[in-house]
């Protein structure tokens, strides 16, 4: 196994803590010799048994080599899904569509680390960092990636001290099998300090993340810039879980139809609150069914989520709502509802 340093050619790696299709993309597009994955670790798992240079990710059990699969980038619509047949894709990393077979590894140490990416579930965010904050130098600038809102305001809470960024981004990955990653759709990624010892690192942070060829911003009020966001998903997602449908035939689902003026008017009343941003539900409602009509064919994140089984991320979608409803007595009945039948599915 190559160690981190051997690859890091002296100025630092890059870690990504989460290998799913976030993580993959960010790992697939930076520079190739100079980031890995880390392992996920159990809590349990002593200090002594970390072993810098040793098998912490054998004990972790997790493959000791290395984390394989293929980016198939920009997929013309006319390709997809039957597109990722290797035989209508050229196999040049540099052509639009390329398949790239990405290969990187399990890293070994976590001394010569630059930056670290959570690209982890929202819900499984504080545990992997505690988990792996321990072995992480103190000043090594820490982006969190999650869907929702919630768990970046948590791990700033519980390390104030270490530099904490978060990413609200809009580029498209999925992962049609295990192995493939599907860059669908470009975006734009901004960034910005969540704890006040990170704010001088926001510039390096997106400069290093721009290697990527992505478009990466550097975002001062980035909780804000997560609302924003926040909003959009608490409009779509729970609708394609819960009809089992792709974005854009939510629209005229009577599901839909029937609470969104509502869902839109506890969301104004929402921001307003916490952000003191007084947006009007009409206006909220234009954006998310823009979103809703520019990703039309697509799979929403919780609807996928529900597909392979896996936990959603309500409770830091329109969870998260209803608990800010609670915390300024304003009632969310929509949210509420919302979220109880995606927890139930
Ligand atoms: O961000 C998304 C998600 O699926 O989580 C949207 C905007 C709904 C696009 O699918």
């Amino acid at each position: 196994m190559v160690s981190a340093g051997e690859r890091s050619g002296g100025g630092g790696v890059i870690a990504i803590l989460g290998a799913g299709s976030l993580g993959r993309l960010w790992a697939a597009l930076l520079p190739s010799a100079l980031c890995g994955f880390l392992p996920r670790l159990s809590n349990d798992l002593s200090e002594h048994e970390f072993g810098l240079g040793g098998s912490f990710s054998r004990q972790a059990g997790l493959p000791e080599t290395r984390c394989e699969y293929v980016l198939v980038r920009s997929v013309p619509p006319s390709l997809a899904p039957q597109g990722f047949g290797e035989a209508r894709l050229t196999a040049s990393p540099n052509s639009g569509d390329a398949r790239i077979q990405v290969s990187l590894p399990w890293l070994q140490s976590t001394e010569v680390l630059r930056l670290m990416l959570v690209t982890t579930k929202a819900g499984d965010t504080l545990a992997a960092l505690k988990a792996w904050l321990p072995h992480i130098p103190a000043g090594i600038p820490i982006v969190l990636f999650q869907n929702g809102l919630g768990s970046q305001q948590a791990v700033a809470e519980r390390w104030p001290e270490r530099l904490i960024l978060a990413a609200s981004t809009t580029e498209g990955a999925n992962r049609p099998s295990p192995d493939v990653l599907v860059h669908a759709g470009a975006g734009d990624t901004w960034v910005g300090a969540l704890t006040a010892s990170a704010v001088d690192h926001t510039a390096s942070v997106v400069q290093q993340l721009a290697e990527t060829g992505l478009r990466v911003h550097a975002e001062e009020n980035i909780l804000q810039r997560l609302w924003q966001k926040l909003v959009v998903n608490a409009g779509i997602n729970p609708f394609t879980a819960l009809l089992d449908c792709p974005n854009g035939d939510i629209l005229n689902s009577p599901l839909y139809q029937q609470n969104i003026d509502e869902l839109c008017s506890e969301i104004s009343v929402l921001l307003e609150a916490e952000t003191s941003e007084a947006i009007a539900p009409e206006v909220l409602r234009e954006r998310i069914e823009t979103v809703a009509r520019n990703t039309a064919s697509n799979t929403s994140s919780m609807r996928a989520d529900v597909l392979a089984g896996r936990k959603t991320e309500i409770d830091y979608i329109n969870g998260y709502l209803v608990q800010c409803g609670r915390c300024h007595s304003i009632a969310t009945p929509v949210n509420q509802m919302l979220t109880q039948r995606v927890q139930g599915l």
